[in-house]
């Protein structure tokens, strides 16, 4: 393709607020001065923690990057058959999109692939991987959307030729029920009948597996539940030590979902000037910053239907660690 019709072939609509970080500051305010104390996993990603996290995704013990290409690269000419031969994949979270070449590819053999819409909240990313994708897939047609999904999931086009919306890598797993169930409840109102959502899921397994895949030996997953404390460092003038913290990684069975947290080694008080707040910690006190559910198949399909959707498609690993699954309105 030419450099002037691969242009053509991408549109990428930028719909970033400049609130200044005052939504960051309300938030962790909020978090910081609650009982318990609480902060939101989406701090981890600055360039360093998204370093982490590809880091993480490598580890012998973290196996559900592996599981979830494992699936796509198996069974997404079955995938893209169940999701009744899209047009359009829309694509949450997208990155570089280094699993979703799987299913571009087996859209493109079945002859229905048309339409790619990342949806991410870098726009220099989506940028470059539409531009890649343009000059690997002969006439595909890029309609990006750099944005935060959970905010401005009401602006995905649709083209009409079919939609499968797909949200891997078990982001999921971060929300709390109810937040969790009001997002896919928002998917289900832009979803078109015949249209499907992709869900990445984290399976229920032994305590020692999970435990082992929030706290690897090499230590990576601490550094980088640590790496929140350094972003509010940066972000909010903090000056909170890392090294007066540990990284707490345990296996809720009744939640079903790992909890994990920063737990103070000491007595402390930490500053945070750009809130102009102090904050005390006792010693042994633990903040949590992160939860990662883990799903049943039973589970998962009652967690479709109390947000207006039908369980319709169930693709697992070969030792059946995680889950990718299919559902329609
Ligand atoms: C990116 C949210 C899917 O929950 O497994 C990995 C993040 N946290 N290790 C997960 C994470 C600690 C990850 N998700």
């Amino acid at each position: 393709m030419t450099p002037e019709a691969a242009t053509e072939a991408i549109e990428i609509d930028v719909h970033l607020r400049a609130d200044g970080g005052v939504t960051m500051e309300r938030e962790v305010r909020l978090g910081l001065t609650a009982k318990p104390k609480e902060l939101a996993p989406k701090y981890f990603y600055d360039e360093r923690g998204s370093r982490l996290f590809e880091q993480i995704t490598e580890l012998p013990e973290y196996y559900p990057t592996r599981a979830e290409r494992q699936i796509l690269a198996a069974r997404s000419v079955e995938i893209v058959a169940a999701a009744g031969e899209p047009g359009t994949l829309v694509e949450l979270g997208s990155g570089s999109a280094a699993k979703t070449r799987h299913l571009l590819d087996a859209m493109r053999d079945a002859g229905c692939l048309a339409t790619y819409v990342p949806v991410d909240i870098s726009e220099e990313i989506t940028h470059a991987t539409a531009r890649s994708l343009v000059e690997e897939y002969r006439g595909l047609s890029v309609r990006g959307l750099v944005c935060d999904f959970e905010q401005d999931l009401e602006r995905i086009p649709n083209g009409g030729d079919g939609r499968l919306v797909a949200f891997l890598g078990g982001t999921i797993g971060n929300l709390y029920p109810e937040p969790r169930r009001r997002f896919l409840t928002r998917i289900g109102a832009l979803l078109e009948p015949g249209d499907r959502i992709l869900l990445g899921t984290d399976l229920v397994k032994e305590r020692s597996r999970l435990e082992a895949a929030y706290d690897d030996s090499e230590g990576v997953t601490a550094e980088f539940n640590k790496n929140v404390l350094l972003v509010l460092n940066r972000r909010l003038g903090g000056d909170f030590d890392p090294e007066m913290f540990e990284h707490v990684a345990r296996y809720d069975s009744e939640a079903a979902r790992m909890d994990i947290r920063l737990r103070s080694l000491a007595k402390q008080t930490v500053r945070l000037d750009g809130l102009d707040l102090t904050v005390r910690f006792a010693a042994g006190e633990e903040m949590r910053t992160e939860i990662s559910s883990k799903f049943t198949r039973e589970g998962l399909e009652g967690v479709y239907r109390e947000a207006g959707l039908r369980p319709d498609g169930w693709f697992t690993d070969s030792a059946g660690d995680y889950a990718l699954s299919l559902a329609s309105v």
